[in-house]
């Protein structure tokens, strides 16, 4: 066994949740940077994800496991004392799943369109209809999750957990994309401003920006894509 790798992409991945993730969980681990398109989209890091997607994770006993959600499950079954996931079958969970399922669906696609833009050079009536697009499903995506969000801190309730790290690295595409004011949506702002101050938050921040980083402890420095092992691949499938 040895501590996990997280495959994360830059710029801007949705993988920023589960680098929150693995900080809160208190876990160590390590990361692997992976640019996107280019690097996600090469032979080295297809062997990892062959869909070319990031996130990935290299558990501590040597599997791939893919899918933010699936990766959430993972590290929050490893590090139950963080209570990042409730217990399985209780209220607390059921809310955990529909939550999650809400941002990895309807709030994550609602900035599809944006990123299709950008990465695809649109332009002209393609890029104006792509955005037109884009903006209205951000609005409804926020009035959707304003909604589901009830008075309490956190989106599952009265703790953080991986939810609100996934929240996170989605709900801050807005400020890159710049389509509406958060302040419009007032629960969506003041969980956004309490999860800006956590210290988490700032850590996954500055290594997708390339900044020096301490971390809480749990990050044990990067591993080169072309530094894991070739046998990973036949392991992990
Ligand atoms: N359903 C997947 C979606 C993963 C995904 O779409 N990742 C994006 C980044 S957020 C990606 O790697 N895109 C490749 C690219 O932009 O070239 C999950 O939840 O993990």
């Amino acid at each position: 066994m040895s501590a996990p790798v997280l495959f994360y992409g830059v710029p801007e991945g949705c993988s920023f949740g589960s680098i929150v993730a693995l900080e809160w969980s208190g876990l160590q681990y390590r990361l692997c940077r992976v640019e996107m398109p280019s690097q996600v989209s090469s032979d080295a890091y297809q062997r990892i994800n062959p869909v070319a997607e990031t996130p990935t994770l290299l558990t501590a006993d040597g599997r791939l496991v893919s899918q933010s959600v699936a990766i959430f499950h993972h590290i929050g079954a490893r590090s139950p004392d963080a209570h990042l996931v409730p217990p399985h079958g209780t209220p607390a969970w059921d809310r955990f799943n529909e939550v999650l399922a809400f941002l990895n669906t309807g709030f994550f696609e609602s900035f599809a369109a944006l990123w299709f833009a950008m990465e695809h050079g649109s332009s002209g009536p393609e890029k104006a209809g792509l955005e037109r697009m884009a903006r209205t499903k951000v609005r409804k995506a926020h009035a959707d999750l304003e909604l589901l969000l009830g008075d309490a801190p956190w989106l599952t309730g009265e703790h953080r957990s991986a939810a609100d790290a996934y929240f996170m690295g989605i709900a801050r595409w807005n400020d890159f994309h710049k389509v509406l004011d958060r302040r419009d949506y007032p629960r969506v702002h003041r969980l956004h401003e309490r999860l800006a101050s956590e210290a988490a938050v700032r850590f996954a921040h500055a290594i997708e920006h390339g900044e020096a980083a301490a971390g809480g402890g749990g990050f044990l420095g990067h591993v080169p894509l072309d530094r894991i092992p070739a046998e990973v691949e036949l392991r992990g499938r």
